[in-house]
This record gives structure tokens, C-alpha cells and sequence, in this order.
């Protein structure tokens, strides 16, 4: 996002930050959340700058910026390069690696699993690797989940969720979360709120697993279920799987998350994002000795020696967004401004 933080090409430090971006991209990929958080937030810290930070020394003397970061940026000035990109650039099990990663459900160690098995490609993995139901439709539609969804697609992905859900109950209500809410052109998948004023967890559940899964199932509408916590988690809130429109061939991510009507601040804030936002409000509660989940927000929180909790504190507000950010202290923030 080349507007966030003033940042323009005119920037005295925009080669270095492209280089670290592209870093920072490859890190993401490879769901190394570490170091994405640190580039991250040493880019954030870069772009600020006025001046063009040339030394390991200038650079380790800002803010966020680590004396191994500090070095990768040296470096970058000196040689224009950074050794470590173009290594991963090259390296053919980096590419199996990132390659692997890009199935939907498939995390380092099962990727991992499958490199040290031998397999290199997705036709090794369906010939020769035993697959659960999920990994094999995340790499028949390997293509379709790993593109961006037009802004426009994913809104009509969203109105045929509404107007399905609204014959079956006209006080339910369906909005569309995630990166859509926050403005964004495209999304990676379509994030979805169900809730109904009044009902009961159980009553959300019913409706939504029983009757307007199954019904959108029917009309051809939603095409597989990836990851649902209704057969293990009574309490259980949340539904992945893929969709696809009449007329298209494409299948895109569909994610619902049912939220009962008192936590529908709470988890607004958490199905708004970004994620990096919701670390920071999060962290932030955190020092104020208070707790921010998707349910709600809490206060008088125990914590140990090593910040584990000690107690569940105790809920101050779930229901409404805006008095969540005014209990933290924090100006309200438009959610195409919760971009970190
Ligand atoms: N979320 C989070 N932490 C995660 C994953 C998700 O806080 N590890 C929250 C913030 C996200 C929201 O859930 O904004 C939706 O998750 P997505 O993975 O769908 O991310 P986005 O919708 O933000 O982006 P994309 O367009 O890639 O789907
Ligand atoms: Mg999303
Ligand atoms: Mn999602």
C-alpha cells in the first residue's frame, strides 16, 4: 500500500523498502509470522523516515528495526541486492515449499511432511500422497483459492447468502467481513457474519448448519465444506468451505463465523482485521490489563509471571464496536483505516 505512511517512490528509502517488501511477501508465504511481523514492522519504520538510511548502525538505532534487520538493510544499500532473497529465489525446494503452502488448509508441517516424503509437485501429492477430503479439493482448486476475488464477485457471493438466509428467517442478518469491509478492490476469500437479534448460539447453529447450509448445498450454490466445528465443538461458531456462482466455474473461500447479538462488537473488530491491526488493539487492551477476543472485552485480567492469564477478567463490552475502541481509549477508526 504505497499511500499508507506518506510513502511515495520519492521516499530516500523506497529501493530498500521494495527489497524488504519482497522479503517480507516470501516470509508471509511461507507462514513464517515471526519474521513477517518484524520486517513488517521495520518497513512501517522506514517509510516514515526523511532521510536515506545508509549504515547497520543508523538503522538499528530506530525504532523496530533489530540488529539482524539493521544488516539486511546495509546490505541493500551497499550491493542493491539482498543475498537472501535471491537464495530463495533459486532455491527449488523453497519453491515446492511456497508451492505446498498454497493449499488451503496445509500448514509448514504438513508441507514439510510432504517434501521430506519426496513429492514435488501437486500430481505427486494426488498419485502418490494419502490426502484428507480438504487438502484434495484445496488442490483440485488450487488455481481458483489462490487468486483475488473481485470486489464485485464477492458481493454477489454475498447476496445470494442474504437473500437465502432472509426467506428462511427475515431477522437474520448476513454481512460481508474481512478485507471487503476494510475497502479492499479484491479479497482473498468472502468472510461472512450471520446473526439473528436475540437467538441463542444454538439457535444460530441450527439454522445456519441445518437449514441454510444444506439449502445453499442444494442449489448448487456452496460446493464443499473444509473446516467446520459442528461435528466436534458444540459451541462451535465457524464455517469454511467454497462456494461458486451460477454461470462461473470458479470455486472462491467462503468463511461464516455465527456471532450471537451480545458479542457483535467484539467480533466485528475481529472479522474486520487486518490481522496486524488486530494484534496491536489486542496487545494494547493487553497492557491496560484487559483481554480482546472475538467475543468481547475484558478487564481485571491475572496474569503470571510470564503473562499467561490467570483468570477469564471480567466482560466490560462484546456488543458494540465503538464502545470497545472508547473503553480501550483509542480513537474510532473507520475500517479502511484499520490497515497496518
Ligand atoms: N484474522 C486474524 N488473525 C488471523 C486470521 C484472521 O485476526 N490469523 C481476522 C482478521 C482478518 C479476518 O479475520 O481480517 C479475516 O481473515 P482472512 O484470512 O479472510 O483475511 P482478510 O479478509 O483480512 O484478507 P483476504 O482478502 O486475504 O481474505
Ligand atoms: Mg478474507
Ligand atoms: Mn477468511
Amino acid at each position: 500500500d504505497p499511500g499508507a505512511g506518506g510513502y511515495t517512490s520519492q521516499n530516500p528509502n523506497a529501493r530498500t523498502i521494495q527489497i524488504l517488501d519482497e522479503m517480507c511477501r516470501h516470509y508471509d508465504k511461507m507462514q513464517d509470522t515471526w519474521r513477517t511481523l518484524a520486517y513488517r514492522k521495520g518497513i512501517t519504520t522506514l517509510k516514515k523516515q526523511t532521510t536515506k538510511i545508509t549504515t547497520a548502525r543508523q538503522a538499528a538505532a530506530l525504532p523496530f528495526i533489530g540488529s539482524r534487520l539493521a544488516d539486511k538493510i546495509e546490505e541493500i544499500v551497499l550491493t542493491d541486492r539482498l543475498r537472501k532473497l535471491d537464495n530463495t529465489r533459486d532455491d527449488p525446494l523453497d519453491a515446492v515449499l511456497r508451492l505446498f503452502l498454497g493449499i488451503y488448509g496445509a500448514g509448514l508441517v504438513q508441507a514439510n511432511k510432504w517434501i521430506q516424503a519426496g513429492y514435488r509437485t501437486l500430481e505427486d501429492l494426488q498419485t502418490k500422497a494419502k490426502l484428507t477430503a480438504s487438502h484434495e479439493i484445496g488442490i483440485e482448486h488450487y488455481d481458483d483459492f489462490n487468486c483475488r476475488i473481485p470486489r464485485a464477485e464477492v458481493e454477489a457471493h454475498g447476496d445470494i447468502v442474504k437473500r437465502t438466509l432472509g426467506k428462511i428467517d427475515d431477522r437474520f442478518e448476513a454481512t460481508v467481513m474481512g478485507s471487503y469491509r476494510r475497502g479492499a478492490r479484491d479479497s482473498g476469500d468472502i468472510d461472512m457474519i450471520l446473526t439473528r437479534p436475540g437467538a441463542s448460539l444454538a439457535t444460530l447453529r441450527t439454522v445456519v448448519f441445518d437449514v441454510l447450509i444444506p439449502q445453499l448445498y442444494k442449489a448448487g450454490f456452496l460446493k464443499a465444506s473444509l473446516a467446520t466445528s459442528r461435528s466436534n465443538d458444540p459451541t462451535g461458531t465457524k464455517w469454511h468451505g467454497a462456494s461458486c456462482l451460477p454461470l462461473s466455474n470458479v470455486w472462491r473461500r467462503m468463511d461464516f463465523l455465527l456471532v450471537p447479538e451480545e458479542e457483535m462488537g467484539a467480533a466485528l473488530i475481529y472479522f474486520t482485521g487486518n490481522d496486524i491491526f488486530n494484534r496491536s488493539i489486542r496487545l494494547l487492551a493487553r497492557k491496560k490489563n484487559m483481554r480482546l477476543n472475538q467475543r468481547g472485552l475484558y478487564k481485571d485480567v491475572k496474569r503470571g509471571r510470564r503473562g499467561e492469564k490467570l483468570n477469564e477478567g471480567v466482560l466490560v463490552e462484546g456488543r458494540s464496536e465503538k464502545k470497545i475502541f472508547e473503553v480501550l481509549g483509542v480513537p474510532w477508526r473507520e475500517p479502511h483505516e484499520r490497515i497496518c
